[in-house]
């Protein structure tokens, strides 16, 4: 609905930006001001924005798979409760996302070929399988606590859809990471065993956690332009390091090891110091060849498909409707 309100084609397609314009938006950047859909902005902003909201998008949709998996099996009712609340509550999130995107100009139809297609990218962290119920735990200590990290900032983005997007998903990635937190808590504290597959699943999700912020700043192709722009307001390695800061006394409370030998605390810089990120994992995983790329679009692919019956109807419907309703008015 939102694409529909848009002028964008005669404003800001044209192969030369008005320079004064572009001024002009950099100004109210900088003085804080919240730019809305149908403001004038650059060409390369708007693109920037949908890609980065439709990856973010497509993430959320994406990473309802690691944990739906475990829906049917989490070991109590209670567990349950929450972990279905929690998977559609990702829903929710890529579902709000998308309404973001659209207010770009881009079609949520479009978006997601896209990612049928294996078109566009997702955040790579998804593409790793939850073999064991401690997985669940991890996932939302270290993966939701990874996403708060960034997208705390992200609620002051300069693109006032987004930012105002990102203010109810943080609220429920809280919920999530303290739900997973309290599961690590159970199982650290449990039995020999449980506290074995809760280090297990720590070992398998630390570093790709890590990865989740992106390449380091010296390879982020768009962090300047972004920062510029205040869509980014920390750099990617600044989020990781506040990420391991706040993470490492979590770890020491459930007495439980980070994989990682190199690990140490700085004292004059009052950081954690961690090792070497292996960045080839990282970019075979973008590249479509990490433990389960395959499995994630097979299983969106399939439930597309599914799907179609209910967007023909809905189709179906509104068709009836705006036929009845252009009857009336006759
Ligand atoms: N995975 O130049 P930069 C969640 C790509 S939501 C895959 O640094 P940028 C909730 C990047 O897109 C998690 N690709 O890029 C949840 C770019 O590719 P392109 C998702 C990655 O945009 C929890 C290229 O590398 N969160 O977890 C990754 O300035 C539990 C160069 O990188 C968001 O999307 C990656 N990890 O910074 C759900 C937050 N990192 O487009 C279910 C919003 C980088 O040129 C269960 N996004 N790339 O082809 C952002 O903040 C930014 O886009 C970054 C990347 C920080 C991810």
């Amino acid at each position: 609905m939102y694409t529909q309100a848009l002028n964008q084609a005669d404003t800001d397609a044209r192969p030369m930006e008005d320079a004064g314009l572009a001024a002009r938006f950099q100004e109210r950047v900088d003085a804080e001001e919240r730019i809305e859909p149908n403001d004038w902005m650059p060409a390369a902003y708007r693109k920037t924005l949908t890609r980065q909201i439709s990856q973010h998008a497509h993430s959320e949709i994406v990473g309802m798979l690691p944990e739906g998996n475990w829906i049917t099996r989490a070991p109590s009712l209670r567990r349950k409760a929450a972990l279905l609340a929690k998977v559609q509550d990702e829903c929710g999130h890529g579902l709000y996302l998308y309404a973001a995107a659209e207010t770009l100009g881009a079609s949520r139809e479009e978006l997601v070929d896209q990612l049928l297609e294996g078109r566009a990218k997702y955040s790579s962290i998804f593409n790793y399988p939850t073999l064991t119920w401690a997985d669940i735990g991890a996932v939302g200590w270290l993966v939701d606590g990874a996403a708060i990290m960034n997208q705390i900032p992200l609620c002051r983005c300069s693109y006032g859809p987004y930012a105002r997007a990102m203010i109810r998903v943080c609220k429920e990635e809280s919920f999530h990471q303290r739900q997973g937190y309290e599961i690590m808590v159970t199982l650290a504290k449990g039995t020999p065993e449980q506290k074995a597959m809760a280090q297990d699943a720590l070992d398998r999700w630390w570093w790709p956690c890590l990865m989740m912020f992106g390449p380091p700043d010296a390879a982020s192709q768009h962090s300047d332009q972004s920062t510029r722009w205040k869509i980014k307001r920390f750099s990617n390695d600044e989020l990781r390091q506040k990420f391991v800061d706040a993470t490492v006394p979590q770890a020491q409370y459930l007495g439980l090891t980070l994989p990682d030998p190199d690990l140490a605390f700085d004292e004059e810089a009052g950081h954690w110091r961690y090792g070497e990120i292996d960045w080839e994992e990282f970019k075979a995983v973008l590249a479509g060849n990490g433990p389960c790329n395959r499995d994630r679009l097979a299983a969106r692919r399939k439930a597309h498909e599914e799907g179609a019956w209910v967007r023909e109807a809905a189709s179906a419907y509104a068709a009836k409707r705006e036929a009845r309703a252009a009857r009336a008015a006759a």
